[in-house]
């Protein structure tokens, strides 16, 4: 009886609010949602890594901090060959390790004696973060900065002295050289090292030493728009392995009270958790090759564009940012072949989602909210993730119907959730028509940003996306049917 009041009642008040303030009453957001950069930082998509330091000379993955600078000589550095390098590889931004856990630093600090002005690079004149950061404006990247806590260099590393270094380099980087849209916080911390010569085992308290919420504001006082990349975010995180994969269940809120930087869960992170009280996007690092460095003997070891396919699956296909590690090599190029791999990688992705074999497809819906046009089913065919299905409070299941008009053959499905009100979903299933029935052909989980299905090839001409679960009211901004590029794996 309630309930048959509360429905006659929205009725009767559905013309009223509309006529009068031609202001529809949206869905509520979930309590937690992302911020405006967090939502861009999470339509780029796929981000580049450049690893590069004294390693590249010692062929080394971990300099031990006792390297000399002279050893730093690339012949050919050309960081704008890096940046149209990541841009065949679809990269909207590009993150250089402005320092190493070496301590060698690519800028010349005024705080160390370890660093490119002591190298024969430019003859001791060279700034290759400068190189980078204008060579990034030049071609329209982004551009972030990889600054290691770890420092096996320094000799006060592991005391208070070694922390206030610390905040001044990040300090230099952050005023001397525009806007920075990432900073990489490294988890790896305490070890053996140089440290000024000591050669000793140094450890740190992860949870305590840097004081990070102190330093987190710091870096946020100096840049405002900056995102911070950690263990722990608070604006991006890792996904517990450097595979490149996200959690098959991929959620962006997580509780950050769990996550401590370099000594958090693996498995947490690379889930996260529907009721976590923080956003934070999942950004799932890789290297195109076996190391993070450029080795000699790795030239063969580049991963195929087959490879490459399918890490996009298992991170960008999972609700996640894809960051692949491109290593210039002793030139200061990237090497040639890393170049094919990745080129040939976005042609082929280029090529299966060139065409949404469901663009502009009817579609039907038991529910939509206030039968309002604002939350029409069409808005997930419509290829915009403004737009968006929304059904009334409290209906679950939700099943909505695309319409193909003919048999189609695809094997992709691209999901997509309006991420501005929050990550909802949490089961849905795929169905097709068998006979007068429905059968589900796929049961998943997270959709979140972006949600992509592989599938062996299905023929119809009607798909039912059947939402089972979800904690907020269902939305969907986008259904995307796609056939795979011949070339892919
Ligand atoms: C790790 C580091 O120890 C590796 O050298 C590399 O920088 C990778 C991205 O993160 O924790």
């Amino acid at each position: 009886m309630k309930k048959l009041f509360t429905f006659s009642f929205k009725l009767l008040l559905f013309p009223v609010l509309f006529s009068c303030a031609e202001k529809i009453p949206d869905i509520d957001p979930n309590p937690v949602i992302p911020s405006e950069n967090q939502v861009k930082y999470q339509q780029m998509e796929i981000v580049g890594f450049i690893h590069f330091t004294v390693n590249t000379f010692t062929d080394k993955e971990w300099g031990y901090g006792d390297e000399d600078p002279s050893i730093f000589n690339p012949s050919e550095l050309d960081a704008e060959q890096w940046i149209i390098a990541a841009k065949s590889g679809g990269m909207k931004h590009l993150i250089l390790t402005a320092k190493h856990h070496d301590g060698f630093c690519l800028w010349p600090s005024s705080y160390t004696e370890h660093s490119i002005k002591n190298s024969p690079y430019k003859n001791g004149n060279g700034d290759i973060v400068r190189e980078f950061v204008d060579a990034c404006r030049k071609h329209g990247l982004k551009a972030g900065l990889y600054l290691s806590p770890w420092d096996r260099n320094h000799k006060d590393y592991g005391t208070p002295e070694y922390f206030t270094y610390f905040r001044n380099q990040l300090t230099e980087l952050l005023t001397q050289y525009g806007e920075i849209n990432e900073i990489w916080f490294d988890g790896a911390n305490g070890g053996t090292g140089f440290y000024g010569g000591a050669n000793e085992n140094r450890q740190i308290d992860r949870e305590t030493y840097y004081d990070w919420n102190n330093t987190i504001a710091m870096v946020k006082e100096l840049q405002p728009q900056v995102l911070i990349f950690s263990d722990a975010g608070p604006d991006i995180r890792w996904v517990g392995n450097e595979k490149g994969y996200a959690g098959e269940t991929f959620w962006s809120t997580i509780n950050t009270d769990n996550l401590i930087i370099g000594n958090s869960d693996r498995v947490y992170l690379n889930t996260g958790e529907p009721g976590g009280k923080h956003w934070i996007v999942g950004q799932c690092d890789v290297s195109i090759r076996p190391g993070w460095f450029y080795h000699e003997e790795e030239d063969s070891l580049v991963k195929s564009p087959g490879e490459l396919v399918d890490i996009y699956y298992k991170s960008v296909g999972r609700n996640a940012v894809l960051l692949l590690n491109l290593p210039p090599d002793k030139r200061g190029l990237i090497h040639e072949n890393d170049v094919a791999s990745l080129t040939e990688f976005k042609d082929i992705i280029d090529e299966t989602y060139a065409e949404n074999l469901a663009a502009g497809a009817a579609c039907y819906a038991s529910n939509h909210r206030f039968n309002h046009s604002k939350f029409s089913p069409g808005n997930i065919t419509d290829n915009s993730t403004e737009t968006y299905w929304a059904v009334d409070d409290n209906v679950l299941p939700a099943g909505i119907t695309v319409d193909l008009g003919k048999e189609i053959l695809f094997d992709r499905i691209l999901l997509q959730e309006p991420i501005r009100f929050g990550q909802r979903i949490s089961s849905f299933e795929i169905q097709i028509p068998n006979g007068n029935e429905w059968e589900t052909i796929y049961e998943g989980t997270t959709i979140g940003y972006k949600r992509i299905l592989r599938l062996p090839p299905v023929e119809t001409s009607r798909i039912r996306l059947k939402i089972t679960g979800a904690n907020n009211t269902v939305t969907i901004s986008n259904l995307g049917l796609f056939k795979a590029s011949l070339r892919e794996p």
